[in-house]
């Protein structure tokens, strides 16, 4: 599925992340940045060794060898991957909704796009943080993803933004969402 919002493109499909051709995949990774499981481990795999080494060069350079909080972002190369850049994220945990999980998850996708813009990248890929290991349930992170998306669509023009979601049932419920609060 894909809409037209002021001049971008929002769209939603099925499939890995690892193969999309966009500037920009995200990553939904967690503090550390050394990958982990899910799409995290994906993207290490297909990007290859020099992505862990940048993540921890920023580890060190940019985070004082601190982790990356909730909420941010930073960018790295894509290496072997057909996208040119990595944003990695690090969505919430979901611990039954009232630890600002989704004000966490919301700035994901803002702090993302906000480092789309600054580096004038005009396709970012995004798949569904939190809704995996870290258990946010995905009708509540799919509606918080969107309309964070939207919102930020309706001021900005960017370019084109799409969902990559790994089941088809995941991607129903991503359209149904948008059908829900926008149709
Ligand atoms: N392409 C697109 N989506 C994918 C792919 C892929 N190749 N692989 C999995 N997904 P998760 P989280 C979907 O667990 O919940 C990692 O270990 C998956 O079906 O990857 O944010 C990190 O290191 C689900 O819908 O991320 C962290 O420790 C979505 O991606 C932790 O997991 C997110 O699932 C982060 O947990």
């Amino acid at each position: 599925m894909k809409v037209e919002i002021n001049g971008n493109i929002l769209e939603f499909k099925k499939g890995d992340i690892t193969t999309v051709q966009a500037d920009a995949i995200v990553n939904a990774a967690n503090g550390t940045l050394l990958g982990g499981g899910g799409v995290d481990g994906a993207i290490h795999r297909a990007a290859g060794k020099e992505l862990l080494q940048e993540c921890k060069r920023i580890r060190e350079e940019q985070l004082h060898g601190e982790e990356l909080p909730s909420g941010d972002a930073v960018m790295t190369k894509g290496y072997n991957l057909p996208a040119d850049y990595v944003i990695h994220t690090v969505g919430p945990v979901w611990e039954g909704g009232e630890h600002k999980e989704a004000e966490r998850l919301s700035n994901c996708y803002k702090n993302s796009l906000a480092l789309m813009r600054e580096h004038q990248l005009q396709h970012i890929a995004f798949p569904s943080i939190s809704t995996g290991a870290y258990r946010f349930p995905i009708e509540l992170a799919a509606a918080v993803a969107i309309e964070t998306v939207v919102e930020y669509l309706k001021k900005e023009r960017v370019g084109k933004v799409t969902f990559v979601l790994f089941s088809e049932e995941d991607k129903e419920i991503y359209q149904t969402t948008y059908e829900n609060i926008y149709g």
